[in-house]
C-alpha cells in the first residue's frame, strides 16, 4: 500500500534485498512553477502558461487548476474560466536549464538516471546505500534539496519498477512522496483507474470499457489469451502492467551529439527530382531517430558529395530546437538548392541533425500548425515501428525508392490498423 513512513518500507528495502529501489519524479505545475520563481509575486495567483491569442494552455498552477483549467485546453476557455488569471507565454530556455540542473543533481546520486522528459526523470537507487544510506531515504533528500536548490516541488514515487514508481509519483500530486513496498505493486495499483496505466490513451481506454473493465484491477483479472486475442503482444504486456510488473532497466541515454544518414548513389546521378526526394528521405529517417530519442534538434546541415568527390556542408541554425519532418524538408531542400555549386552529378548525400537537446513539450506556444504535424510524424514512427520502414510512404520521395509503388497497398492497411488500435 501507499505509505509516507520511510520505516515501513525500509525492512524491505535493505542492502541484501534481491528487488530494485527506483524513483520516478516530476516536478508539480513545472512550467508555472517555474515562471512563479522568476516572479515570486505570482504565487497564490492562478497562473497558466501558454501560447499567443489562438494557442492552447501548456500547463497551470494549482491555483488555476481549481478553476476548471488544464494543459491542452484552449486559452479562450481558459480566459473565460479564469478572467483574473495571469496569462503568460513561456520562457522554454530556461524550463531547459532548470531540467539540466535536475538531471545533474539525479546525477550525484546514480548513473543511472533516465530523463523522460523535462520536468521527468527515473533513477534507479539500486545498491547505493553504502554510500547514501537507505534509497527511499535518499529519494526524500532528493526531494528536498530540489525544493531548497531549484525551488521546485517535485512528487516523487518509489517502488521496484519503473512502471510502478511512474503512477505513485502521480498519486498524491502536488508535493506527494509515494512509497510502493516490494510485493505491494498490484494491490497499489488495483483499485486505480485503468488510465493510470502509462500507455493506456483514450483509445483503448474505450475499448476497455467496452468489455467492463474500469479499474487496473479489473485489467488484471481478464485472462491473458482474452488481452492476447484483443490486442495481440501489446494486450501480454498489458497483463503484465496490470500486475504491477515492468523489468525495464533504467536506461539513461547516452549524450547523442548529432544524428545523421548519407546515401551513396549506385550510379552518379543529376536528376533534381530524384535528388530531391532522396533528400526527403534521408530527412526522414534522422527526424524519426530523433523523435525516438525524445530530441529536438536546431541545427541542420546537408552535405553534398560530387561524382569526382568533392564535398560541400552547409548547416543552418533555426531560432529554436524543433523535432517536426516538415520544417527540416522545407530547410534541407533549400540548403540543397543554395549550396548545390555545380551541376555536377552527385555521388552522395547526407543530412545531418545536431544541436541537441531533449524536447520540450508543447510546440504551439509559438505555433499552431506544429502540433498537428507532429502528430502526424508520431502516427507514422509508430506504424513503420509495426510494420516496417516502407509501410507509408510520402509521396515526395517515390524517386528515391522507386518500389515504393508497391508499398501503396501496405501502408493503406497498416493506416487503417492504426486507426482501429489507436
Ligand atoms: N506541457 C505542455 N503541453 C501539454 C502537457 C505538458 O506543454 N499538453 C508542458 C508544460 C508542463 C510540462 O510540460 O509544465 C510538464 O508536463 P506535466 O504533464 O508533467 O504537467 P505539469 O508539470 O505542468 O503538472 P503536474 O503537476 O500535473 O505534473
Ligand atoms: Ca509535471
Ligand atoms: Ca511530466
Amino acid at each position: 500500500m501507499p505509505s509516507n513512513k520511510c520505516s515501513d518500507i525500509m525492512r524491505g528495502m535493505g542492502p541484501r534485498a534481491p528487488h530494485r529501489t527506483i524513483a520516478h519524479l516530476d516536478f508539480d505545475a513545472f512550467f508555472a512553477a517555474v515562471e512563479e520563481n522568476c516572479d515570486p509575486s505570482l504565487r497564490g495567483k492562478p497562473v497558466i502558461v501558454g501560447g499567443g491569442e489562438r494557442g492552447v494552455v501548456a500547463t497551470a498552477n494549482y491555483v488555476a487548476r481549481r478553476y476548471g483549467i488544464h494543459s491542452a485546453m484552449p486559452l479562450r476557455t481558459a480566459r473565460r474560466l479564469c478572467p483574473q488569471g495571469v496569462f503568460i507565454t513561456g520562457h522554454f530556455e530556461l524550463y531547459r536549464e532548470y531540467s539540466q540542473r535536475f538531471r545533474a543533481l539525479l546525477g550525484e546520486y546514480s548513473p543511472l538516471v533516465e530523463p523522460l522528459s523535462l520536468d521527468e526523470a527515473y533513477v534507479d537507487l539500486t545498491g547505493t546505500e553504502l554510500l547514501f544510506g537507505p534509497p527511499v531515504e535518499t529519494a526524500r533528500l532528493i526531494q528536498r534539496r530540489v525544493a531548497e536548490e531549484l525551488k521546485l516541488s517535485v512528487s516523487v514515487g518509489v517502488a521496484t519498477n519503473k512502471l510502478v514508481a511512474k503512477v505513485a509519483s502521480d498519486y498524491q500530486k502536488p508535493g506527494g512522496f509515494t512509497v510502493v513496498p516490494p510485493g505491494q505493486e498490484a494491490a497499489f495499483l488495483a483499485p486505480l483507474a485503468v488510465e493510470k496505466l502509462p500507455g493506456v490513451g483514450p483509445h483503448l481506454l474505450e475499448q476497455l470499457r467496452d468489455r467492463g473493465v474500469v479499474t487496473v484491477g479489473d485489467l488484471a483479472r481478464v485472462p491473458v489469451p482474452l488481452l492476447r486475442l484483443s490486442f495481440g503482444e501489446w494486450g501480454e504486456l498489458l497483463a503484465h502492467r496490470a500486475r504491477g510488473e515492468d523489468p525495464c532497466p533504467v536506461a539513461p541515454r547516452e549524450e547523442v551529439k548529432s544524428i545523421s544518414k548519407e546515401h551513396t548513389f549506385e550510379e552518379d546521378i543529376s536528376d533534381p527530382g530524384v535528388l530531391e526526394s532522396t533528400l526527403i528521405a534521408l530527412t526522414e529517417e534522422v527526424c524519426r531517430r530523433l523523435r525516438s530519442q525524445r530530441l529536438e534538434a536546431r541545427t541542420v546541415t546537408v552535405k553534398i558529395r560530387y561524382a569526382d568527390f568533392v564535398t560541400h556542408t552547409c548547416s543552418r541554425t533555426l531560432p529554436r530546437p524543433l523535432d517536426v519532418d516538415e520544417v527540416f524538408f522545407a530547410e534541407v531542400l533549400s540548403l540543397f538548392r543554395q549550396g548545390r555549386r555545380r551541376r555536377y552529378r552527385l555521388r552522395l548525400l547526407g543530412v545531418g541533425l545536431s544541436n541537441l537537446t531533449p524536447r520540450a513539450w508543447q510546440d504551439d506556444l509559438f505555433d499552431q500548425r506544429l502540433p498537428l504535424l507532429r502528430e502526424l510524424d508520431l502516427k507514422l514512427d509508430t506504424i513503420r515501428e509495426r510494420f516496417g520502414k516502407k509501410a507509408v510512404v510520402r509521396g515526395a520521395t517515390f524517386s528515391y525508392n522507386p518500389s515504393a509503388v508497391s508499398y501503396t497497398r501496405t501502408s493503406e492497411r497498416a493506416v487503417s490498423s492504426q486507426v482501429r488500435l489507436g
